[in-house]
């Protein structure tokens, strides 16, 4: 993959931060259950690092802090004047799903003041992608103009924030490029983890722009604040790539800051100022301290998880209201990062669709893994539960807790692996006999007490905390499992260009084969043929990313053949006999 780099970083120069590996978790692969968890807490400190040098901007920078005020001050120009104008946000994958969760979330906030909804969300393949992986729209500039220009139809006025972590999706590239061309009605604000040399150069097809040239315009645009960058670094994901982790976590920061500084300036006449984004990010880094704060339980839950994915039995997470949606989030990111089936971590909301407003409605009639009410889990996940199962029930003292009491009692009918993940402020003694009762029927409980005089919305705080806890438990769990090697995805999908340039990448630091090599072994790995013709070979990369959703283990199998010289087939049963990628990949390396 390309990337415009012109001030060369300290290590893996070739690469931006987003895709560098983090020399905290070079050893991940080999850790206990506890040291994964302080090594994922050590990774999500790095986001508050000051001062890191003076070629990235850092969460706490003066310009980022800057910027974030200038655009707050945008949306309350909106909120305050409505008519004809919207505020949207889009982004692919994780990125997507945080459109849609803090749309959501300030969208509920309006309609409690008796405002209409202003919050729109895009996401790349349309609402399915809310819950399952798809990873191919990323890629598709058009589709990402199109999505965009079809709910912006007649608005005068157009807020647009684009997500992409790594600087890198076409799918947003091409929305910011269109937004460029109509600065009259929309400005573009681009919220990523990288700085802006490191954005993705590589040519899209069917384009004049790459990613990277996009931001040069938006950076010149920025001069008359007609479009805005956000783009602090956050240091590289603690699984090489994975940006649902602190990607995902700063995109929320970022933006609930943003946004509720333009609603309270808005809504409750206090002026957006320096001091107080300031202050509500010094929330938000407190919040991720007292959830670590809690590493012993967070360690319990992980260990219980991967011993549940190790005997190939099901991670569960039973949740409440925007918890749940977390919980969801989290499970759907499985299957791209770990080779996951749907099956192994699933999640589960009260209400189902009907509580979540998402633009296309109910999406059951896609198939099972669209079943996501807890109607769903009582019919068709609950009959099969075992004692090796682990269930984890999320929710907080506003959610209806006797119905928490129901539900647990009903699955610990059929499980003992119960546990439950708790937030609550101080002082609230409502809940308190039935937390008790949950309590004797979990075998673990992680609560959460906060302070209700803290600043920043509690709700907030505690969506970020269980968006960490649940990040460690899915990671931790497959990383014990054995699906990760050093601190890389090893059994990623390879189903759009970015990922297809990640595992040629890997493929060739893992074997030390020349590049040329690396993508050949991978196309015989995407095509499961043993030669390829030269119809795959004059193919372009959107063909393979095609191709290759209808493979599974293709990394692992290209890495065997590229080790030990075997043919496809010879791979093949070598993994059958030794499922655990990462052992499998370390008895080849030893015997090579
Ligand atoms: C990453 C996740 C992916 C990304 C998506 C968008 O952990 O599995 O789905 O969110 O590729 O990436 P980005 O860099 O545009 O936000």
């Amino acid at each position: 993959m390309l990337f415009c780099v012109s001030q060369a970083p300290d290590y893996e120069p070739t690469l931006p931060v987003s895709e560098k590996t983090n020399p905290l978790t070079r050893d991940i692969d080999q850790a206990s259950a506890s040291s994964i968890v302080k090594m994922l807490k050590a990774c999500d400190t790095q986001m508050f690092q000051e001062g890191a040098g003076r070629t990235y901007q850092r969460l706490f920078s003066d310009q980022v802090i800057t910027t974030m005020m200038e655009v707050a001050k945008r949306v309350e120009v909106i909120l305050k004047d409505p008519e004809d104008s919207l505020i949207v946000l889009s982004g692919c994958g994780t990125s997507g799903r945080l459109a849609f969760l803090l749309g959501s979330g300030f969208n509920k906030e309006l309609r409690k003041m008796n405002q209409n909804p202003i919050y729109f969300y895009i996401i790349a393949g349309g609402d399915r992608a809310l819950f399952s992986s798809q990873e191919a729209p990323e890629d598709d500039p058009h589709l990402g103009t199109l999505s965009l220009k079809k709910i912006c139809e007649g608005k005068k006025r157009v807020l647009f924030v684009g997500i992409s972590c790594g600087l890198s999706a076409p799918f947003v590239a091409g929305q910011l490029e269109f937004c460029l061309q109509h600065p009259d009605v929309y400005t573009p604000v681009l919220i990523g983890f990288n700085p802006a040399h490191q954005a993705r150069d590589e040519h899209i097809p069917g384009c004049s722009f790459t990613f990277c040239s996009v931001v040069q315009r938006m950076q010149e645009f920025a001069k008359s604040q007609k479009a805005f960058l956000i783009n602090p670094a956050v240091g590289p994901e603690a699984i090489s790539g994975s940006s649902r982790m602190k990607g995902g976590s700063a995109t929320k920061i970022l933006l609930e800051i943003v946004l509720s500084a333009a609603h309270a300036a808005t809504f409750s006449h206090t002026p957006v100022t320096y001091k107080g984004i300031l202050q509500h990010m010094r929330a938000y880094e407190a919040t991720v301290d007292m959830t670590y704060a809690q590493s012993e339980g967070i360690t319990t839950l992980v260990e219980a998880a991967g011993q549940s994915l190790r005997c190939g039995r099901s991670v569960c997470y039973l949740g409440w209201g925007s918890l749940a949606l977390l919980a969801l989030i989290d499970a759907s990111e499985c299957h791209p990062t770990f080779g996951a089936a749907y099956k192994d971590v699933r999640g589960f909301i009260n209400g189902g669709y009907r509580d979540l407003n998402n633009s296309e409605g109910a999406l059951t009639s896609l198939g099972p893994e669209f079943g996501i009410a807890h109607e769903d889990f009582l019919h068709s996940f609950l009959p099969s539960l075992n004692d090796q199962d682990i269930v984890l029930l999320i929710y907080t003292h506003s959610d209806d807790v006797s119905e928490v009491v129901k539900l647990a009692r009903r699955v610990r009918e059929k499980t003992s692996n119960l546990h439950a993940v708790y937030h609550q402020s101080d002082g609230d003694p409502a809940a308190s006999l039935q937390q008790e009762d949950i309590s004797k029927l979990c075998l673990s409980t992680l609560d959460f007490t906060w302070s209700s005089s803290a600043s920043g919305c509690l709700l907030h705080m505690w969506e970020l905390s269980t968006k960490l806890v649940l990040n460690a438990v899915s990671t931790g769990a497959h990383v014990l499992k054995g699906k990760i090697y050093r601190n890389h995805m090893i059994d990623v999908q390879v189903t759009n260009s970015k990922l297809y340039h990640r595992a040629t990448r890997l493929l060739q630091k893992l074997s030390g084969c020349p590049e040329p090599q690396c993508e050949e072994v991978l196309l015989k790995a995407v095509y499961q043929v043993e030669e390829l013709s030269m119809d795959i070979t004059s193919s372009d990369i959107t063909r393979h990313t095609h191709a290759a959703r209808n493979t599974t283990q293709v990394v692992p199998l290209a890495l065997v053949c590229l080790l030990t010289g075997c043919s496809l087939m010879e791979a093949k049963s070598h993994i059958k006999r030794q499922p655990i990628i990462r052992e499998a990949v370390a008895v080849i390396i030893d015997m090579s």
